[in-house]
């Protein structure tokens, strides 16, 4: 209940001028490959598992992804490289995430994002991410039996760091461990981007390894 509080404010929110006319005209514009589907081009809430152990966070939703499908990493290649391993890893009852109604469950994980609108060139600004950051303030809040938080990159790193009570603050890495001195953890990964998953700097083997880490940190 207090998760689709939350899920509902985010939806409708309108508080960055530049992400709004971004997601829109997006949305209005379209990719000539899904020229006859409806764009969500809304802010996107998270989703998961109410009860999760797992919590994976993000940066923001991709403009021709989660902008159009309105579920996170949904509809994209980043998307399917993040399920796919999810998969494999038990958290995602199917491999593949086309769209919000393809019978996609998620146990034991949750996946947000600090940033809910779809940025130009993938890059909130400073005053964005701060103006967006008390919707995954709120979910981290309500997510209490979370051990685990998988950030994917070093704009959700940050963030996470922030919320979480994390200073100093180590350098970002792949697999870096910083224990939470309560049992919880913060687990870094490279982001599932096609710039990290094209070139070879994450491997599905690098990032099976993350989720394979992230349950058992989370005793599960
Ligand atoms: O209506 P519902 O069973 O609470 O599911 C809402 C929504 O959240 C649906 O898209 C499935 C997803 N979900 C999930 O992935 N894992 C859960 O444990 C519960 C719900």
């Amino acid at each position: 209940a207090a998760l689709a509080a939350v899920e509902r404010e985010v939806v409708d929110c309108r508080a960055c001028p530049r992400l709004v006319e971004w997601r829109e005209l997006v949305a209005r514009e379209k990719r000539a490959a899904f020229r006859d589907e409806e764009y969500w081009g809304r802010p996107v809430p998270g989703f998961g598992d109410p009860d999760a152990r797992v919590v994976v966070i993000g940066l923001a939703p991709a403009a021709h992804g989660a902008n159009r499908t309105g579920r996170m990493f949904t509809g994209d290649r980043s998307g399917d490289w993040l399920y796919r391993a999810m998969w494999r890893t038990g958290f995602a009852n199917q491999p593949t995430s086309e769209h919000r109604d393809d019978g996609l469950r998620l146990t034991d994980a949750w996946i947000t994002a600090p940033v809910r609108c779809a940025p130009p060139q993938n890059k909130p600004t400073p005053e964005e991410r701060d103006t967006c950051r008390p919707y995954i303030e709120r979910e981290l809040e309500i997510l209490d039996r979370a051990r685990t938080y998988v950030v994917l990159g070093a704009f959700g790193y940050g963030v996470a760091c922030g919320l979480l009570g994390v200073r100093p603050r180590p350098r970002f890495a792949h697999g870096l461990e910083v224990p939470l001195g309560d049992g919880r953890t913060l687990l870094g990964s490279y982001h599932v981007s096609q710039q990290n998953t094209f070139t070879g700097k994450l491997t599905e083997q690098m990032l099976d390894d993350v989720f394979v880490r992230a349950r058992a940190l989370a005793d599960l």
